[in-house]
């Protein structure tokens, strides 16, 4: 197993990639949609959280693919600090929204997204990560949720306020959409542009050499503002690998969005799939409560044992890439750092004691 760290936008920064190398970490995924442009100056940039005006805040530019040029110059800059580029995690909004609405320039947004499938193949980037979904992650709330009165993220009753025209996925496309809502849809729907988008993507991906690695809905509830979700439990997972069987169909697997669902549990649904080599790559986190109620915690407290998962992972011969998904932010003048240190040591302290 390798370890790694998730950068932002606005982090992918030689300086970065050396605080990821120093604490022991061989990879590195990355985020290109800038989810730090919210109209609110003073939200905390240590892990996207809404704003009053309007979730994440606006999408990136609809006619400014990521070109293989401009991925190429961010592999070469994270090789060149001995990382290597494992992923790309998400789609952005302004690329993809009628994909994911089922709008009038749904043929278009599906050419775009081959298009960045090509070029993140192109690029030699092995994985790209993504999450259908209309409300995407919705509804947290911070507070002092973790050890020590730790500033982390939550869930305290699930948002049901709908979703205003012109956003989706908790981002808005089009600030000058006529007032309204995006409307309800039933889960079989979802379901139908899921099966869709995966019949054509899935080709493309293969034949890219790329694996697309899907995260489960986050926060896990059977509807969020008015929306379906589609990965809400863990045999759903399942069904989404079951529409279109392929290398290049797999799971960006989130252990603490898994332990916030209702049904089954998270040992068995770790065993199942990486048994099955469906792990594209693993988020970890702790996490304490169960939807509609839990809180985000430090790695080594909460309900998940996170030393079984990781003898599970390491019994199955997964070989694939960790990141400490989200932590709680640490209370120093390094928040955000602190925090993936202190998760990134501890997994690596498991990973060592594992192989001794
Ligand atoms: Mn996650």
């Amino acid at each position: 197993m390798k370890l790694g760290i998730g950068l932002y936008r606005h982090m992918l920064t030689p300086a970065n990639y050396r605080f990821a190398r120093q604490i022991g970490c061989s990879h590195v995924v990355i985020h290109l949609v800038d989810y730090f442009k919210k109209p609110d100056p003073s939200a905390a940039d240590n892990q996207p959280v809404d704003s009053a005006s309007g979730g994440w805040g606006i999408a990136g530019d609809p006619n400014a693919l990521w070109t293989t040029e401009e991925l190429l110059a961010i592999r070469k800059q994270i090789e060149a600090e001995g990382l290597r580029l494992e992923a790309i995690e998400n789609f952005d909004p302004a690329h993809w929204h009628d994909v994911l609405l089922d709008g009038p320039k749904r043929d278009t947004h599906m050419e775009n997204v081959k298009r960045i499938v090509r070029s993140v193949g192109a690029a030699g980037i092995p994985v790209m990560g993504y999450n259908f979904s209309i409300a995407g992650v919705a509804g947290r709330v911070t507070g002092p949720f973790a050890r020590g009165n730790a500033e982390s993220v939550g869930v305290e009753g699930v948002d049901q306020t709908p979703v205003p025209s012109g956003m989706v996925w908790n981002m808005v496309y089009d600030q000058h959409a006529p007032p309204g809502t995006v409307g309800t849809i039933s889960h079989e729907e979802l379901w139908r542009r899921l099966a869709r988008f995966l019949d054509e993507l899935v080709p493309v991906a293969e034949e890219a050499g790329v694996i697309l690695a899907a995260h489960p809905d986050d926060p896990p509830a059977a509807t969020v503002r008015g929306t379906p979700r589609l990965v809400y439990q863990p045999a759903m997972y399942q069904r989404l690998l079951d529409l279109r069987p392929s290398h290049s169909n797999a799971l960006e697997f989130c252990v603490g969005t898994i332990a916030e669902m209702t049904e089954g549990d998270v040992y068995e649904a770790t065993e199942t799939y990486s048994s099955r080599g469906k792990l594209a790559y693993v988020h970890l986190r702790n996490v304490r409560g169960k939807i509609p109620r839990y809180h985000e915690v430090f790695i080594d407290e909460g309900d998940i044992d996170i030393p079984r998962i990781i003898r599970i992972l390491k019994r199955n011969g997964y070989s694939g890439v960790l990141i400490p998904d989200h932590t709680p932010l640490l209370e120093c003048a390094a928040s955000w750092h602190a925090g993936m240190a202190y998760a990134v040591g501890y997994m690596r302290a498991l990973l060592q004691a594992l192989d001794a």
